[in-house]
Parts: structure tokens; sequence; C-alpha cells
């Protein structure tokens, strides 16, 4: 399958559309905006967990991954939803979390009644001999320790992430097959795409050891049988068809694993998730510690990937936004109220034209931005409200400690979608779960549909510029100008013809020295042209060069 023509919209059901007036986003929400969704120009919809869950962290937590969960809907509005997209050509990718279940599936209530076959389902530990505490001293990415003691059985379970989110036991080969029988479940209801959350994460070391250097995720990351494990699942479940796409989740992964997760020979995945270009506005290796966006880190980042995984044969999902990450445009955009359409259109054509395949993240297509909430109290995410009174308790005052979390708070990205000015922004017709961007009245769909320079019609563009041409599906990247601290450009060239990319990251107007003459292909200003002798603030100019 050509991944190069293909893109993915990616929604998180619990902020998209309300369709029942209960503030909470929900399947039928999402059915009723499918032509929104086409008009984009997208293949897939890579919908967030709506399976049952008790909500710690919002449906990544899975107490049956074969039941929706009654606040989303019924499996018949799951049903309809899967038809109606397939009529418009459009194919849903459903997401997999499988390095973790919730303390609330039936298997671990199994475990916790001491049925030793549902023991092995997970990660039951002693605590240390001498004073037993827990096993090893790995630290749980939402704050703690990343072991929960169970007092009636004298042991520890392991979660990597929240206590109610208990880690599987992949070495178990009946865990393996429970999750390729959901997988297949899925299939067979017609779904064509699956995103693994965390998948990087779930072959565990065959001893528990404390971490001297840091939180132990080194010891349990691209683990030894990772490979082993995805090729199985692929061999069993969505390898056995030619029409299935998959995409990894690999956080803190390395380019020899992500090329083999990826290469096609390797029958494992079709594409993976990489992080290293949004390691640019923060201290690497503390999400929390803000620092001024480095364009010289992010070409680095980008093109250094971009160029490797392509030289190997891997094949990268290409994305800003998700919804655990802060909004673009306030990242490494610029959201005032001057320059916030032409950075959003800037930032697209830099990244939606490289080698690899596009994900949209609901509300980036029309520049929503970072929420800013004014008091921790608006905030719901379980790490945000964990991390506020962890750097409180280091000793930040509650000003810093805020602005950390206004920075990076994973629920910048999932205040609910903004369709217009009205009342709650057409999203609900009530209070929603979590409060909306009170800039709702000026930034929403509705406005932008209608504004001469919209960013939605600009995303449109862009993906119809990539089916219409092989050059940008599969050709070579090179990056043009590395030291420029304003513009990032590159080419993507097949030896003979070349289209150039050049992206103004900068508030000033620049002398043009990047491009002379050519076919304009995609220019985010009115008159765009392959002459011009400026690059104004934020532009982006695509030329077919002769
Ligand atoms: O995300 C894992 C992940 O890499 C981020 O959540 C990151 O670990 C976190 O923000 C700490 O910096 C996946 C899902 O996308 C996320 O929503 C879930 O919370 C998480 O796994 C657990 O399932
Ligand atoms: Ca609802």
């Amino acid at each position: 399958m050509n991944l190069g023509d293909k893109s993915v919209y990616q929604i998180y059901i619990k902020s998209f559309k309300d369709s029942n007036g209960d503030g909470i986003g929900d399947i039928n929400g999402i059915t009723s905006k499918l032509d929104y969704i086409k008009g984009l120009g997208v293949d897939y919809i890579w919908i967030t967990p709506f399976f049952l869950s008790p909500q710690e962290d919002n449906g990544y937590d899975i107490a049956d991954y074969y039941k929706v969960d009654p606040m989303y809907g019924t499996m018949a509005d799951l049903d309809n939803l899967i038809t109606s997209a397939k009529n418009i050509g459009i194919e849903l990718m459903f997401d997999m979390v499988f390095n973790h279940c919730s303390t609330d599936n039936v298997w671990f209530k199994r475990a916790l009644e001491g049925d030793e076959k549902y023991k092995d389902y997970f990660i039951f530990k002693k605590g240390k001999k001498e004073n037993n505490t827990p096993p090893t001293n790995w630290k749980s990415k939402f704050g703690g320790s990343a072991w929960e003691y169970v007092p009636n059985l004298d042991e520890y379970y392991l979660h990597l992430f929240h206590r109610t989110q208990a880690d599987l036991n992949w070495d178990n080969p009946e865990v393996r097959a429970e999750c390729a029988n959901i997988v297949n479940f899925w299939i067979k209801k017609g779904i064509k795409g699956f995103r693994f959350d965390v998948i990087n994460l779930i072959s565990k070391p065959k001893e528990y050891l404390d971490d001297d250097d840091g939180d132990g995720s080194r010891f349990y990351t691209d683990g030894a049988k990772m490979h082993e494990y995805l090729r199985e699942l692929n061999q069993v479940s969505f390898g056995k068809y030619n029409d299935i796409v998959t995409v990894g989740e690999m956080p803190s992964s390395d380019l020899e694993n992500c090329v083999k997760y990826s290469n096609p020979k390797n029958k494992e995945l079709s594409m993976i998730f990489d992080f290293k270009h949004l390691r640019v506005d923060y201290v690497p290796g503390n999400k929390w510690d803000n620092q001024a966006f480095d364009i010289k880190r992010l070409k680095d980042n980008l093109f250094g990937w971009q160029l490797a995984m392509s030289k190997a044969g891997g094949w990268n999902a290409l994305f800003w936004n998700n919804h655990d990450q802060p909004r673009i445009v306030s990242r490494i955009g610029n959201d005032s109220e001057q320059y916030r359409v032409k950075s959003a259109q800037s930032l697209a054509t830099l990244m939606y034209l490289l080698l690899g395949t596009p994900y949209i993240y609901q509300g980036e297509e029309i520049g929503m931005t970072n929420a800013y909430f004014s008091d921790i109290s608006h905030y719901r995410d379980v790490e945000s409200i964990n991390v506020y009174s962890d750097l409180l308790n280091e000793g930040y005052s509650e000003k810093t400690t805020l602005e950390k979390i206004q920075a990076h708070s994973r629920d910048n990205s999932r205040t609910p979608m903004q369709w217009n000015g009205e009342e709650l922004s057409g999203f609900s017709t009530t209070k929603p779960w979590l409060e909306l961007n009170n800039n709702y009245q000026t930034i929403n769909a509705e406005k932008d549909l209608n504004s001469e320079d919209s960013i939605y019609e600009y995303y449109h563009k862009i993906l119809q510029l990539r089916k219409d041409n092989k050059l940008i599906q599969n050709g070579r990247v090179e990056e043009l100008f590395h030291n420029d601290t304003d513009i990032i450009g590159y080419l993507r060239t097949d030896g003979q013809q070349q289209i150039k990319v050049i992206c103004n990251l900068s508030d000033k107007e620049l002398p043009n020295e990047f491009f002379r003459d050519g076919e304009l292909l995609i220019g985010n200003y009115e008159d765009s042209n392959a002459k011009q002798t400026t690059i104004r603030p934020y532009e982006a100019v695509v030329i077919k060069e002769k």
C-alpha cells in the first residue's frame, strides 16, 4: 500500500463533538462531523479509546476491550459510524492500549483474588527482602513509584503509568493471544487501522533491578523481545491482510529499532511515531522545564531522523500535535492575532510535505491554541495534576508551577473542539467535561471556513498536493539552508525533478536568497510567487524548480 499519499485525522473523542448534551464528546458526535473531516481530504480517522473504562486516564485505562463505554454510545452507534465513514471513503483507526489495562479489567480483578492464571497476566513481584519496599526504584510516568502494593497478596504490581493502569505481562503467551484476539475482533468489525499505544514498552526485562541513573525506563524501552512480539502479533492478526495500516507509538526509542519496527520487510508495523522533533522547547529529559524554542535543534532532530529513517527503509508518521502534546502554534509557531494563521500554515507546509504519512490532530486545521488556564483547578489531566503537586513539593512557587503546567499540560490539546462562536462553541449544549479555551469566539471552524485565509482550506490544499505528487509521496528529502535560524528549507527530489519547500518560522521579512524561478505549487500569502524578492513573516512557498 502506498503510505505516501495517505493521511490521518486524529480525534480525541471526549473533546470532539457531544451529540447527547452530557458535555462529553461521543461516537454520534463524530458521525455528525464526517463531512467536515472528509473535506480535509484525509483517508483515515484515528479515534482515541472509547472502550469501557473508569476514565482515570481518559480511556487509556481499558476495563473491556470489546465493549463501547456507554458514555460514548453503543455498539450500534459504532457500527453506524464505521459504515457511514466507509460510505464516504474514510476508514477508521482504533487505539489499542496493550502495554497495560485498567485495574477494573476482569483480568486484574481475578489476579487480585489470587487466581494464578490471571496473576501471570500482570507483573507481580515481592517487595525488597530487607524492608518490603517496592521491588525496584522505578518511577511512574505520572509521578511516584511504578509499583503498587497489594496487602492481601503481599506483593507489588508494576504500573508504568497510573496505579490503575496495570502493566500486562507480554512474556505470557496467553496475554499475547488475548491482544491478537482483540485486534481480530475489530478487524472483523471492518476496522482497517490500528494505533498501538506505547507499544515499545511491552517487553520487560528478565531481572528487575534498581536504576541508579534514571527512572527505570532504560530497562523496559525497546526491550529484548519487542521485534519478536510485534512480528508475532502481525502474523496472527493485521498482517494477514494487505489493506490494514498500523502505527506504533514509540516514546524514547532509537533509529535502529524504529527502522526495524516500520520497514515493511520486517513485517512488524506500517509506521511509527517518534517524538525527537518535539523536544525543542524544553530541557531534554524534562518536559516541564521550559526553554526557548531552538530552531537548530528542530532542524537537527527533524532532518536527522527523516534522512536516516528513509535511507534505512523505515516509515514515519508526520505530526506536530496529538492529545498528549501542547498545541504547536502556541509552542513553536506564533499564536498572536497577527501571525497565528500564517504560522499555522507555515508549520503545516514544513511538516506535511516531508516523507511519511501526515497525522492531523483535531483543531490544528483551524489553528487552535494552548488553553493558558489561570488556575490548576481548571486542569483535568492526571499527569498535570500529579506533576503540579510534585513541582510545588520540589519548592517551585505556585506562579512558576502554573506556568510550567500551562506550557506543557496535555490538557492544552484536550479542550473541546471549537466549532462556532456560539455559547459552548457548538461542542455541546451543557458545560463540557473540560473547559473550553476562552478564545473560541475568535478561533472556531465556522469562522475559519468563512475567512479569506482559511487554515482548513490550506491544509486541504497541502494534502491534495501530496495526493497529486509522486515526488512528495516518495521522493528523497534533502535539507537546505541548515544554518539559517529563521528559514527551514528542503527539497523533495528523485534526482531529476525537484520540489523546493521554504518555510519562514520567524516574524521577520527576509531577503529572498532561497529560490528564484519555477512553478509555484502552493504559498500561504495571496501573492506568493516564484520570483518574489522577499520572504514575509511566517511565509511558506513551495516551488517546482525547472
Ligand atoms: O502516551 C504515552 C506518552 O508517551 C505520553 O503520555 C507521555 O508518557 C506522558 O505525556 C508523560 O510525559 C500514551 C497515550 O498517548 C497517553 O494519552 C496515555 O496517557 C499513556 O500512553 C498511557 O496509556
Ligand atoms: Ca455525549
